[in-house]
């Protein structure tokens, strides 16, 4: 960073110390982890640039844009829906939740048993170093799994303005009508705190904002279909966790860019690595920023990520919203339509979930798949089981590594991770 974002960060109330611990860490792992990969797209450097930038710039665009009479949403859940926040001028931002920080405080709040996402929510709060957190003038929390639902509770008292969007744990007809008035009463809060309305033209405008931004992950995502692949799964996952960050316009013309030049490799059957090295797709827990450890051991044993089956991916993406309707309700059916087929394992059933997961293995031609779930994390870690086994049943090997934001396993991944890349190999 060039410019000297200090007096902003004070001002947004941030420890400067301990900030300046957490970029510490985080410059060098990101360079250790991304800039020294074969043969990457020219066009990441924009990536690369607005990681260099995820506390500076784009803070004080969110802080330029709240002068303007902006507000800003954190959430750590993809079933905030964008379309309606986008709608009422309003910007919506992840918060960090994808390291370990502070987690001696952390703990003081939850017991050790907790997930590391959750456990890392509290500890970006406690420590004072998340910029985006700050920012925000709403925190908005979800009933998704318990861990979520109870830490709410205790994050309320944690920050200034928090919002809990309560959501259905079954997908029927009741499910359905519970989402929908859970989105219609967190539209009228948000009229209420950005002072505009919910029109036909806003949700419009909304909707195809997040429809573009989506769309551009899906050309993204077919071509990384190609063998040999033209892009790390680390430089998709990176994609998949800016996505969360930056502003949506320019998001989604940089992905189109990357896009591009992908064609362009393709076309000259080039790629990041050899044609036939093992491919793999990820599914199960969401890999917020800086949660880059398992994909950096996957690719660096020579295999490469195909796709990602996350809420930081293809689960968080896959479904557009109909843009259809003439009227405030029809449009908001449409978003509940689409938010409702999100397969998170929090839905019981949750069936649909692994029919994804084969249809983006065998659309990506990956070999394998690796169940990726957090320590602690009942949905995913239980619906491992019956989702590892359904996909063997139908030819794909799959390896399940159940892990957290510590570096102390990283050994025993490797032998478990490279032993699996050599069963692809056959
Ligand atoms: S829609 S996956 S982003 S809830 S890892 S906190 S589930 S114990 S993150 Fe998620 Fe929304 Fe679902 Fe997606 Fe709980 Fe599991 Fe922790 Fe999790």
């Amino acid at each position: 960073m060039s410019t000297d974002y200090r007096p902003m960060w004070s001002e947004l109330g941030l420890d400067l110390e301990a900030h300046d611990v957490l970029l510490g860490v985080l410059g060098p792992l990101y360079a250790q982890t991304f800039t020294h990969q074969p043969n990457r797209p020219a066009s990441m450097k924009y990536f690369d640039f607005v990681m260099s930038e995820v506390h500076g710039l784009r803070i004080q665009e969110l802080v330029e844009a709240k002068r303007a009479g902006r507000k800003v949403v954190g959430a750590f859940c993809t079933f905030v829906p964008e379309e309606l926040v986008l709608a009422l001028d309003g910007i919506l931002v992840g918060l960090c939740a994808g390291a370990e920080f502070a987690t001696a405080a952390a703990e003081q709040y939850l017991p050790r048993n907790t997930c590391a996402l959750i456990k890392g929510a509290f500890g970006f709060a406690l420590a004072r170093v998340c910029p985006y957190l700050s920012a925000s003038d709403v925190i908005v929390g979800e009933n998704t799994c318990d861990g979520k639902k109870k830490s709410y509770e205790i994050f309320k008292d944690l920050v200034p303005e928090l919002y809990v969007l309560d959501l259905p744990q079954m997908k029927g007809p009741e499910g359905r009508a519970l989402l929908r008035a859970a989105f219609v009463k967190f539209g009228a809060y948000l009229e209420d705190l950005t002072g505009k309305k919910l029109t036909v033209e806003a949700l419009q405008r909304g909707i195809a904002l997040v429809n573009a931004k989506r769309s551009a992950m899906h050309r993204l995502a077919r071509l990384r279909a190609a063998d040999p692949a033209p892009i790390s799964g680390l430089d998709g996952l990176l994609m998949n966790q800016i996505y969360f960050y930056d502003d949506p316009v320019r998001f989604t013309a940089s992905v189109h860019a990357v896009c591009d030049e992908l064609e362009q490799r393709i076309a000259r059957q080039e790629g990041v690595v050899p044609p036939g090295t093992p491919r793999i797709l990820i599914s199960g827990c969401p890999m917020a920023v800086p949660n880059w450890k398992l994909p950096a051991i996957i690719e660096k044993l020579g295999a490469v990520i195909v796709g990602e089956e996350s809420c930081v991916g293809d689960r968080g993406t896959q479904v557009l919203t109909a843009a259809t309707g003439h009227t405030v309700d029809e449009l908001l059916d449409a978003i509940v339509d689409r938010y409702l087929a999100i397969d998170c394992a929090i839905f019981t059933p949750n069936e649909s979930r692994v029919e994804h997961v084969l249809s983006m293995a065998r659309s990506l031609g990956a070999q394998g798949v690796i169940h990726y779930g957090l320590l602690f994390c009942s949905p995913y870690q239980i619906e491992a089981g019956p989702v590892e086994k359904r996909l063997e049943r139908e030819g794909l090997p799959t390896l399940r590594i159940d892990t957290d934001y510590g570096q102390e396993d990283v050994g025993q991944i490797q032998v478990r991770v490279e032993a699996f890349v050599e069963r692809l190999r056959g």
